[in-house]
């Protein structure tokens, strides 16, 4: 059994106390109960790709070396890791397939329950696309970008894109290397073809392969994802608002929304404000109805609504164990299957949504674009029902919650910084040149109970901004950053180093910037993109002063971003290590000799104060090869001579 939360948020850590009282098994539980994890599969050195197998490598050089198919760890642990890609780019790029189905619907029913919200964004996009906007309806602009999208997933022939987005030399170093995607899904497949028996046995080979997927998700999956989003739902909002399990409310009809596409919970949310629930409610005793997102699900309906963020991934028990979550409504990804133990120990109704993630013996309604307010209604009245089976004996709500500003985008980031009248990244790349910024960093991704809850993400991003390092993050850092206060405008001036402080003030911006969902890290790379252009630090992204981390990684979403940045040509920092290490060869040429082709490499480091220093190091081996000036202020951070 877990013992305790030593770092982790105040209602985190009292709620983790509470479900040992009501003796609720939670995800710490049952980390401490797989203890001792699989020592060949912490390596990436077992395979039960074929039945000749499993087989596995013997790390000591004792016993055997080679696979039945003669195999080895080099090509063992490749396939392993490529496999991961495979599955993290299917993940982000099937959402990004089913908003582009949603928005295809929009374009061509004529009753319809979503419309276009930002006209603005469609004709950006299309214009990517190539298509003539001239006197068009955003309907038939709308129609000929989802059917273009829609065929990238799986054409025959052309490439990916939105890669052309990035910047020319780095498209240029993609087409060299024969790694720039030719379709979303044929990369992904090609990963399942590789890693077959008795097919691709050279890890570099391999490693290639995942790097082209890896582009296919960053640059094509997930940025559709992202910007059709913005079509459909709106751009992000800069607005504030809190974050943390105290938005619960003891006398409210209480429901969680967790998972990740937006297409329900956006709807959901709407309905909420329903004049018409709200009676119901309180027809029910309830004073009103509070909705919560969980998850990157929290992230897309705080950035365009302002509703409160309840928790990110590790809470997601958590919330349960308050005994005030009425209903629990999931979609896809990053679902605990043990919510649904969880949930049965109170008289949360947990519900599936998607035909893709359903769980066993749990009620099940399936969203369907076409009936989606009547759907989203149906789940808002059940959640209210429900209100009156709540065991008031039962609830703890821990009274914690941070307020935050959020709803920056790729767009707006540009209007803050470069100010509205001067469409610019000007003044951030300024900012960069003259030292008063060190360089940027993205800290994003998950949490994991490997580590003590959010130590990873809180003391890293703290140590970056204390050495006037922008942080940009999305994900469940985002979500961590926030509780802890970080994206609070007032936190520049409490930790963040003289430098940010002076941009901060500037231009009203917290030192960490949220800029959405596990998807939006497009965002990110458009933003990088954005900066080369403007000149003045050099010609690819990885020329540029940043680095990226995700230091509480778990999915394998994340290790198809990690692998789309080091493709971009960025330094990408992990907490403990790519199940790389029982192959010497594969570590070696992930965390060294990769960046010689690619420009972007891995390090692994699991204490976040040392990692948070090899991403300074980082940007100061940039700052120096672009012949910047020296930072503009005393850090606390001094390099090894
Ligand atoms: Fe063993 Fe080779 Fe089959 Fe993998 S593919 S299980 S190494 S025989
Ligand atoms: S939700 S992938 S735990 S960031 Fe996008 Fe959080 Fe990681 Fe899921």
């Amino acid at each position: 059994m877990a013992k305790e939360l030593k770092y982790a948020d105040k209602a985190s850590q009292e709620l983790f106390n509470h479900s040992r009282k009501e003796q609720v098994p939670i995800v710490w539980d049952r980390y401490a109960d797989m203890q001792p994890h699989c020592g060949f599969g912490e390596l990436g050195i077992c395979c039960r790709i074929c039945s000749m197998g499993p087989c596995r490598i013997d790390p000591f050089g004792e016993g055997p070396q080679v696979g039945v198919c003669g195999a080895n760890a080099d090509t063992i642990a490749a396939r392993n890791l490529i496999r991961m890609i495979a599955g993290g780019a299917a993940a982000h790029s099937d959402h990004g397939r089913d908003i582009a189905h949603t928005l295809l619907l929009t374009a061509t029913k004529s009753e319809f329950d979503y419309k276009i919200k930002d006209t603005d964004k469609l004709k950006a996009v299309a214009g990517i696309y190539g298509i003539n906007t001239e006197g068009k309806d955003p309907k038939e602009i709308a129609r000929e970008l989802a059917e273009k999208a829609l065929t990238e997933f799986g054409q025959y022939k052309g490439y990916v894109k939105m890669t052309e987005t990035a910047p020319a030399a780095r498209v240029k170093l993609w087409k060299d290397l024969n790694i720039l995607p030719r379709s979303i899904d044929r990369e992904i497949v090609e990963i399942m073809h590789r890693t077959h028996i008795g097919v691709d046995a050279e890890y570099k080979n391999l490693i290639s392969q995942g790097l082209r997927a890896a582009i296919g998700d960053g640059w094509g999956g997930s940025m559709i994802a992202t910007e059709l989003s913005d079509i459909l739902f709106n751009r992000p909002l800069i607005q504030s608002s809190q974050a943390n399990l105290g938005v619960l409310k003891e006398d409210h009809v209480n429901l969680i929304v967790h998972g990740h596409e937006p297409v329900l919970s956006d709807i959901l949310a709407m309905v909420a404000m329903d004049e018409k629930m709200i009676a119901k409610a309180r027809e029910k005793g309830a004073k009103g109805i509070v909705i919560g997102g969980i998850c990157c699900t929290a992230n897309e309906i705080l950035m365009r609504h302002g509703i409160p963020i309840a928790g990110s991934f590790l809470q997601q028990e958590l919330a349960i164990a308050t005994g005030a979550v009425d209903a629990m409504v999931v979609d896809v990804q990053c679902l605990m299957p043990g919510l649904a133990y969880a949930s049965s120990c109170f008289h949360t109704k947990l519900i599936t949504t998607s035909p893709k993630g359903k769980m066993p013996d749990v009620q099940h309604i399936e969203f369907k674009e076409e009936k989606a307010l009547e759907i989203a209604r149906q789940i808002l009245e059940i959640t209210i029902d429900n209100y009156s089976a709540r065991d008031k004996k039962k609830v703890f709500i821990p009274q914690h919650t941070e307020d935050l500003v959020a709803g920056f985008s790729t767009e707006s980031v540009f209007d803050f910084l470069g100010g509205k009248y001067r469409a610019t990244y000007r003044p951030l790349n300024d900012a960069v040149i003259s030292g008063r910024l060190r360089g940027a960093a993205g800290v994003i991704g998950c949490s994991n109970p490997n580590i003590d809850y959010e130590y990873g993400h809180i003391e890293m991003v703290k140590e970056l901004i204390k050495n006037d390092v922008l942080v940009v993050t999305t994900g469940c850092n985002a979500i961590s950053c926030a509780k802890h206060g970080l994206m609070k405008p007032e936190a520049a001036f409490k930790l963040a180093g003289k430098g940010l402080q002076e941009v901060c003030a500037a231009v009203g911006i917290p030192p960490v910037i949220h800029l959405g969902s596990c998807v939006d890290n497009s965002r990110i790379l458009r933003v990088l993109a954005n900066v080369v252009a403007e000149g003045g630090l050099g010609e690819d992204i990885s020329d540029l002063p940043v680095a990226g981390a995700a230091p509480e990684w778990m999915s394998e979403k994340a290790v198809s971003i990690g692998f789309y940045f080091v493709a971009s040509g960025v330094y990408t920092m992990i907490g403990h290590s790519l199940p790389v290490k029982g192959s010497p060869n594969l570590y070696k040429y992930l965390t060294e000799d990769i960046e010689k082709e690619v420009g972007g490499k891995w390090a692994f480091e699991p204490d976040p104060i040392k990692a948070a220093h090899m991403m300074l190091d980082h940007i100061d081996k940039k700052r120096k090869l672009l012949k910047l000036k020296p930072v503009m202020y005393e850090q606390s951070y001094k390099p090894a001579k």
